[in-house]
């Protein structure tokens, strides 16, 4: 049977009332699925995304404060320090603007691979082309005892590497402590007339994700991936007033991880050479900072605050709790075949 007329001429109201109401209610939607989209950047960032974005990170600190209601405070899932500093997350920037506004500055890449560190080496360079400033001028500087071993990456226009023999110390704690001393003759000489920023990063890394010019600035340094939801009071700084490294219990903001940060030339020079003096005060007293020049590094900024912070998207491990907190892992912890290659935790759980 034939529907009648009446319901014929019912539904096709219905339906054109449906429309409309679609129309003026989502007006974003129609123009997204109907126009221009194609042809716009997909990486800009509206207004819109950021406040989703806000909103995204209020939910994670709800979502914790459900999960942990004794959570006091969380700073590093938000987007400002105290002392006004952005903390780099995912959605918080424009990356076509910045993009132009760095565009002539040159970026040096500072990496240590000495003894069987050099196995890392491959797959860092070539990840680094892949994610790590594409479209600007980079600068690796690679640090190594075997030069010979060095596979050279494929690598970009605008891109170079320069490679330097540096002996390797016995002791594995002054293996990555002597980079703060290599840092600073580095920034002290060559880097004033080559390089604009400067970047320095563990070799046993991978770039997962873009890493470009959003972290950028004077002083810049990284959350740890393990302490961004602890509080101060439990960060591993070092706790004993004797070393040189000593933060007391009440200060400091976050816990940084030596394993990425960077900065202008000029603020790495003086990083660097705060904490290589802090190294040789202590081996003159007979001690050692818990964490090497992580310890270090981190009492310096304590009290020579980064200009910008950066969320642990920066620095992360698969291994680790609460990812569902980090959306974009852009800078991967390499997991080691412990039996060949020991890190600097695994050798300090063990002693
Ligand atoms: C080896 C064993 C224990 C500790 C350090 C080393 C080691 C470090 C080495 O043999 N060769 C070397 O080049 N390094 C450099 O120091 C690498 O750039 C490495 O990424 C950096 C820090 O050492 P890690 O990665 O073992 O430290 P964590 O803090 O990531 O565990
Ligand atoms: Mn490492």
């Amino acid at each position: 049977m034939l529907p009648s007329r009446h319901l014929v001429i019912g539904t096709l109201i219905v339906l054109v009332v449906f429309i409309v109401g679609i129309c003026v209610q989502y007006p974003k939607l129609i123009y997204e699925t109907f126009s221009l989209k194609h042809e716009q950047h997909p990486e800009i960032i509206s207004t819109h995304e950021l406040i989703e974005k806000t909103i995204e990170l209020n939910y994670c600190q709800r979502q914790l404060g459900i999960k942990r209601s004794n959570v006091g405070r969380t700073a590093a899932l938000q987007i400002l320090t105290p002392w006004l500093a952005p903390i780099i997350w995912d959605g918080t920037y424009d990356i076509d603007l910045l993009n132009t506004q760095y565009k002539d500055k040159t970026i040096g890449l500072f990496v240590f691979a000495v003894k069987k560190y050099i196995r890392f080496l491959g797959p860092f360079l070539k990840s680094a082309e892949r994610y790590f400033m594409v479209g600007h001028k980079v600068r690796y500087y690679v640090f190594t005892d075997k030069v010979a071993e060095v596979k050279w990456p494929k690598m970009a226009e605008n891109r170079i590497l320069v490679l330097r023999e540096v002996t390797a110390d016995q002791r594995w704690q002054d293996v990555s402590m002597r980079r703060m001393q290599v840092l600073t003759n580095l920034t002290r000489g060559e880097l004033q007339t080559d390089v604009d920023y400067l970047v320095c990063a563990d070799v046993d890394m991978v770039f997962a994700d873009h890493v470009g010019v959003e972290i950028l600035g004077e002083r810049v340094a990284t959350i740890h991936p393990g302490y961004f939801l602890k509080q101060p009071l439990s960060f591993s700084y070092e706790r004993r007033p004797i070393s040189n490294a000593y933060i007391p219990y009440g200060d400091g903001d976050f816990y940084y991880m030596a394993a990425f940060y960077g900065g202008t030339v000029d603020e790495i020079y003086k990083l660097s050479t705060a904490c290589q003096e802090g190294i040789v005060s202590d081996k003159k007293k007979d001690i050692e900072a818990v964490w090497q020049e992580e310890s270090h590094l981190n009492k310096y900024l304590v009290y020579n605050k980064p200009t910008k912070v950066l969320s642990p998207e920066y620095i992360w491990d698969t291994d680790l709790p609460n990812g569902n907190l980090v959306q974009k892992k852009r800078f991967l912890a390499v997991h080691k075949n412990h039996e060949e290659v020991r890190n600097r935790r695994d050798l300090t759980d063990i002693n």
